[in-house]
């Protein structure tokens, strides 16, 4: 018997704005802007519009992964988005990114500008505008774009769907906690299993695929995210952890990792990025 009263769904649903525990304020059912605000412009060619949530991370580690090989063209402002208190619904922002999700960027080097939203495509842009760290022979270059959007594919699962009933729900309901744990756990296996097999996700190469699953699966192994690392049994995922140390060591994934980042100890929060001296 389940031990909560069984719920019917009406014949339409309707939005119930007290319903929705820790994302109701945020969360709506229509698209678009709620208020009209620009998006600040810094001085160089790119800016991004994030925050230091897996989503945002994945993104600061390739720039700084640009930097760090040289491209100085990759230099870029970092203006944080407030995502509690619905900066991604500003007027300025949805031009950047329809879907109002974090990270969005536009890059003010090409003419007109090009605005570029969703993670995986965000990296995709500036990996090929750069040339680097997406393989260019055909099969290794396929293999990176399958682990990339392996990773776009599975993680709605981790966040939305396990962090979200495990950690964040109003109440804990086991039927969803239990879809969810067996899913990520068995996506944690996916991983454990390729990386047996290899250094890096594609092969012997550090791709873009690394730097975006590394934020989510390799939170979820070395930083006890959503507190489930005894719930999930994380560490036995040997390969996953050996793999997210040797990426977590890298002085770019450090830098980036601390841009846009507004909680946590003082010498890590990094609010707002414009130039390498604001990381040193
Ligand atoms: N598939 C998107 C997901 C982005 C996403 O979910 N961003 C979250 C933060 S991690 C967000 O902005 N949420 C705000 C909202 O849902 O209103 C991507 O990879 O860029």
């Amino acid at each position: 018997m389940p031990d909560s009263p069984a719920y019917t769904p009406p014949k339409v649903w309707k939005w119930d704005a007290e319903s929705g525990g820790r994302f109701a304020k945020i969360n709506r059912p229509i698209a678009g802007a709620t208020h009209d605000k620009d998006l600040p412009r810094g001085e160089h060619a790119l800016q991004l519009y994030s925050l230091a949530t897996p989503n945002g991370v994945k993104v600061t580690i390739l720039l700084e992964e640009l930097l760090a090989l040289g491209k100085k063209e990759a230099e870029y402002d970092a203006y944080l988005v407030n995502i509690q208190e619905g900066q991604q619904f500003s007027s300025g922002f949805v031009a950047a990114n329809p879907n109002s999700k974090i990270p969005a960027l536009v890059d003010h080097g090409t003419s007109p500008p090009t605005r570029v939203f969703e993670s995986g495509a965000i990296m995709v842009y500036l990996a090929e505008k750069f040339g680097a760290f997406l393989p260019e022979e055909p099969s290794t270059r396929a293999e990176c774009l399958s682990w990339l959007f392996w990773q776009m594919g599975s993680a709605p699962f981790l966040g939305g769907g396990f962090g979200h009933f495990y950690a964040y729900a109003p109440e804990k309901y086991e039927y969803p906690i239990d879809r969810y744990a067996m899913e990520v756990k068995r996506q944690l296996d996916v991983l454990d299993q390729n990386l047996a097999e290899r250094q890096f996700l594609g092969g012997d190469e550090y791709t873009i695929a690394d730097m975006a699953v590394y934020p989510w699966y390799g939170g979820v192994v070395l930083h006890n995210v959503y507190e489930a690392e005894v719930f999930l049994e994380a560490k036995s995922y040997a390969n996953v952890v050996r793999w997210a140390e040797e990426i977590e060591q890298r002085p770019a994934v450090q830098r980036g990792r601390r841009v846009n980042r507004a909680w946590g100890p003082e010498e890590e929060r990094v609010p707002e990025r414009h130039s390498a001296s604001d990381l040193d």
